[in-house]
């Protein structure tokens, strides 16, 4: 079980003294807890006894508060400080030895400044406190493709969730003993001081430092730190990709499964999509869908010279608002149990509650407070539920396939009130990756800053490509090689408004009328029609029985507007240029070659 160690001067406690690794991983330790100065030092080794210990403590000093066992068994609310509900894109940094690697595309500090910055902030900072040290995983504890990483982290709350997002503890552990290397996370919750709060990654010597927030990607180092900003820097030493990408598995009335990949910026819909529920009629006629994942892909070229995936997380970090029976049923029967939920208000009977759940009225809002209309939202619009992968009902039998999943199509998409038709399909691999290069998105309330900001987002990577993005383009195109059998690349817009505002397209389950079309393509099967920007289907080429449309609806959701498209194409050049000279020529070219077919 858990080894809890009390020190003056804390020593962690010795592990097995002849494996490297883990003399590795004890200094490291020792290092930080002399840094750092905590009362104790706890190895977490993921058992259930220690997970009932840590509720316990944190049900004691209130960061945990009880949810109604009735209704919701095991199920924890936790309200953060109210300062800390976000990633915080402005204070993340990519800290390499040259600025040009880091890119445009990040904020850059020098090492040796980072860390003299950070280890200032670390000083004492767990004085009083518990250190909790945690192994993970990330992807199948027995998958070729998984890497591992350990988080030192002081809050409980942290731990818990690391419990649920990954493969935590023994098992981890296990396997950073018999490997060559393992990320090292180090975080504190500090002061939670939003002036004195840096999240700060080291990609040469596989190190992220985060301290200030205790809130999602800030600090469940092994989410978006390690699987993305670390992953993405070694993936392109070592010939993969490491993406903000759901995995979904379509299987047709045949019994055929066609997985597809695809990237939205934060809180534009890859949770809805990655467990969607067919519309009555697919269903009726044998249509399943199935998660393997709804926020990381790691995936690779296989012997075969199909991309092949895993999903390196066990659980879902996922939005709350909006989520209900009728959007995502799915998510909402993952969440009946075992669930920690942040930021959302509660029932009378203490319920959780958000936005988009139901008619009912919350009797308390995000901060604990008296619930009062005039005071809304009552959740938090980036509040979350963590919950495992494994109470999906929809969870892939394949999800933890140590091979991964292969995968047939790869989609871009964003929040886009204009312009964008519901889906287009790009020519070839380059042309695809110009597609991801070009992306842009309206802002969400998944990072603190400004709601409703169309901008650029390559392939959804913007805020945690651990690298120059002239580098990532190249990187992508590169897979582009004899041999290969690269997936069909798509673009999507789930959210073009009509006049009235209002979102044209259902979305949620019918946008497997998309998917469905997208496999026809691959498979040669369906129709479409060339335009400058790609394959468009018209309107008939969908199965939209049983769907209404405006005519309104009809007409933007499949059209190709060509003025339109000249001045986004200008938007894009615009972008694009400000990767200078190192943006890979093939993109430049293909982005110039559009432009001027767009001229006509
Ligand atoms: P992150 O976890 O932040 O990466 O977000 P995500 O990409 O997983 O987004 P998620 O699926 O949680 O959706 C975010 C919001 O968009 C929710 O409020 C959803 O209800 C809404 N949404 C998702 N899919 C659709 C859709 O097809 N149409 C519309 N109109 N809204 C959608
Ligand atoms: C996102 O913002 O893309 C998320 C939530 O998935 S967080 O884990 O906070 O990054
Ligand atoms: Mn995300």
């Amino acid at each position: 079980s858990t080894s809890t160690e009390h020190f003056g001067k804390p020593v962690p406690q010795p592990l097995a003294a002849e494996a490297s690794q883990l003399d590795a991983l004890n200094q490291w330790v020792m290092e930080v807890a002399r840094l750092t100065e905590p009362a104790r030092i706890q190895w977490c080794d993921g058992s259930d006894s220690e997970h009932d210990e840590l509720v316990e403590l944190m049900q004691d000093d209130g960061t945990l508060l009880p949810l109604n066992p009735d209704t919701h068994p095991n199920s924890w609310l936790h309200l953060s400080d109210p300062d800390d509900v976000a990633r915080v894109e402005h204070l993340t940094f990519v800290c390499t030895g040259d600025a040009e690697t880091a890119g445009p595309n990040n904020h850059w500090m020098a090492p040796d400044e980072a860390h003299a910055k950070m280890d200032a902030l670390f000083a004492g900072c767990m004085r009083g406190r518990t250190m909790y040290v945690v192994p993970y995983c990330m992807g199948p504890i027995d998958s070729p493709l998984a890497r591992c990483g350990v988080e030192v982290t002081d809050s409980p709350y942290v731990v818990a969730n690391m419990r649920i997002m990954t493969r935590m503890g023994a098992a981890a552990l296990a396997r950073i003993e018999r490997e060559g290397s393992f990320v090292r996370g180090l975080h504190s919750i500090g002061e939670l001081d939003p002036e004195r709060r840096f999240i700060m990654h080291f990609p040469e010597e596989l190190l992220i430092k985060s301290y200030g927030s205790g809130y999602g990607g800030n600090a469940l180092l092994g989410k978006k730190c390690h699987a993305l900003r670390i992953a993405s820097y070694q993936a392109r030493q070592e010939g993969w990709l490491a993406e903000h990408m759901l995995i979904v598995g379509i299987e047709n009335p045949q019994g055929e499964t066609h997985y597809i990949a695809a990237a939205f910026p934060s809180a534009c819909g890859k949770t809805n999509l990655a467990m969607l529920i067919p519309p009555e009629s697919y269903r009726r006629a044998g249509w399943k869908v199935w998660t393997v994942g709804d926020d990381i892909c790691w995936m690779r070229p296989g012997a075969d010279g199909r991309l092949w995936a895993i999903n390196p997380e066990a659980g879902y970090f996922g939005v709350a608002p909006g989520t209900s029976a009728k959007s995502n049923p799915n998510a909402l029967a993952s969440i009946q149990r075992d669930t920690i939920f942040t930021n959302v208000a509660t029932t009378a009977d203490r319920q959780p509650w958000w936005e988009g759940l139901d008619d009912r009225v919350p009797a308390k809002d995000w901060q604990g407070r008296d619930y009062d209309r005039n005071n809304s939202p009552a959740a938090h619009p980036n509040s979350r539920f963590t919950v495992s992968a494994k109470q999906c009902p929809s969870y892939s039998p394949h999800a933890e396939d140590p091979q991964g999943v292969p995968i047939s199509a790869i989609v871009f998409g964003g929040r886009r009130a204009s312009l964008v038709p519901l889906v287009f399909e790009a020519r070839d691999w380059t042309h695809g990756v110009l597609v991801g290069a070009s992306m842009g998105s309206e802002t969400t309330a998944a990072a603190t800053g400004a709601v409703g900001v169309m901008r650029r987002d390559p392939m959804a990577m913007k805020p945690f490509c651990g690298y120059n993005f002239a580098d990532y383009f190249a990187h992508w195109l590169s897979f582009d090689k004899p041999g290969a059998k690269l997936p069909k690349i798509f673009h999507v817009n789930w959210f073009r408004k009509g006049d009235d505002g209002q979102f044209l397209w259902p979305g949620f389950g019918d946008n497997l009328r998309v998917l469905e079309w997208m496999i026809g393509r691959v498979k040669g099967e369906a129709r479409a029609v060339d335009t400058p920007i790609g394959a468009l289907p018209k309107a008939d080429d969908l199965n939209l029985e049983g769907v209404e449309l405006t005519p309104e609806a009809q007409d933007k959701l499949f059209a190709f507007e060509r003025e339109g498209w000249l001045r986004e194409f200008d938007g894009i050049a615009g972008y694009l240029n400000e990767y200078g000279g190192r943006l890979p020529s093939a993109l430049l070219v293909e982005q110039k070659n559009i432009a001027a077919t767009l001229r006509g």
